[in-house]
C-alpha cells in the first residue's frame, strides 16, 4: 500500500551515511559562520573583508544544506512509497543537484576572492580576480551540464570542466597568484597560499571523483559503494571551513605582528 502521508517518512533512516553528512554538514557550516563572524573583531582592519567572506561561504552552504537535506530525504521518502506520492510519478533522483550547483556558484567564486583579497595589500589587481572567476564559472557551468542537462555526455562535459578546474591550480601554483606571493618576501602569506592551492589541488579532487560515479562515467562501477553525494558533502565540509581557516589563521598571525 502507498503511505498518504510521505512527510512521516521524511526522516532519517539509520544507517543512511549520506543522509547523515548531509545533517552534520549543515551543523558544521553554521557552526564555522559563527565563528567567522565573530572572530573578526579579533583581526586588523584589513583581514576583516576575508574572514567575512569565509564566513558568507559557509553561510551560504548551511542554507542550501537545509534544503537540500530536504530534497533528498522526501526523494528517498517518495521512492519507498513506490515512486507514487502526490502527484507525481515515478522514481526520482535523490540527489538535489539543482541546490548544490546554485550553492557551488555562489561559494567557488567567493573562494576565489579570498585569494583576492589577501593578494590585495601586496598589489594583486582585479584583473587576476576575475580570471580566476572566469575558470571556476567554466568548470561548474560545465560540471552542471554534463549531470543534469547532457548526463549523456558526462565523460566530455566534465573534461571540459577539469580545464577550469586546472586553470585555477595553474593560477595557484605557476601563475600570477603564486608570483605574487614569491615576490612579497611575506612568509605568512606565503604559507597560506600554499595552503589553500593544496586544497583546491587535493581538496576539491574529491568533487571529479564523485562526478566519476555517474552512469557512463569512469568509476560508474563504484556507485553504490560510494555515493556522489557523500562524496560532495564530504569535499564541501572540508573545503569551506578548511579554506575559512586557512584564511583565519594568516590574518590573526598577521594581526599580532
Ligand atoms: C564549496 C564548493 C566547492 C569547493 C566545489 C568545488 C567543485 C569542484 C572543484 C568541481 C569540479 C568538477 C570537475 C573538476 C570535473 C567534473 C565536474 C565537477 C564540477 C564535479
Amino acid at each position: 500500500m502507498v503511505p498518504h502521508n510521505t512527510l512521516l517518512m521524511a526522516s532519517l533512516q539509520p544507517g543512511d551515511v549520506t543522509g547523515f553528512t548531509f545533517f552534520v554538514g549543515l551543523m558544521a557550516m553554521f557552526a564555522a559562520s559563527v565563528f567567522f563572524f565573530f572572530e573578526r573583531s579579533q583581526v586588523d582592519g584589513k583581514w576583516k573583508t576575508s574572514l567575512l567572506v569565509s564566513g558568507l561561504i559557509t553561510m551560504i552552504a548551511a542554507a542550501h544544506y537545509y534544503y537540500m537535506r530536504d530534497y533528498y530525504l522526501n526523494a528517498l521518502a517518495h521512492n519507498a512509497a513506490g515512486g507514487l506520492t502526490s502527484g507525481m510519478d515515478g522514481f526520482i533522483n535523490p540527489s538535489p543537484t539543482q541546490f548544490r550547483y546554485i550553492d557551488w556558484t555562489l561559494t567557488v567564486p567567493l573562494m576565489c576572492v579570498e585569494f583576492y583579497l589577501l593578494l590585495k595589500p601586496f598589489g594583486a589587481k582585479q584583473g587576476l580576480l576575475w580570471k580566476m572567476i572566469g575558470y571556476s564559472v567554466l568548470m561548474l557551468v560545465a560540471g552542471y551540464i554534463g549531470e543534469a542537462v547532457q548526463p549523456e555526455s558526462t565523460i566530455l562535459w566534465g573534461v571540459i570542466s577539469t580545464l577550469g578546474w586546472a586553470g585555477i591550480v595553474y593560477e595557484a601554483t605557476a601563475g600570477s597568484v603564486a608570483s605574487m606571493a614569491r615576490e612579497s618576501g611575506d612568509a605568512n602569506l606565503q604559507n597560506a597560499i600554499r595552503l589553500l592551492r593544496n586544497f583546491v589541488l587535493v581538496g576539491w579532487a574529491i568533487y571529479p571523483i564523485g562526478y566519476m560515479l555517474m552512469d557512463g562515467n569512469l568509476l560508474a562501477a563504484y556507485n553504490g559503494t560510494f555515493n556522489i553525494d557523500l562524496l560532495y558533502n564530504i569535499g564541501d565540509a572540508v573545503n569551506k571551513i578548511g579554506f575559512g581557516l586557512v584564511v583565519y589563521q594568516m590574518a590573526i598571525t598577521a594581526s599580532k605582528k
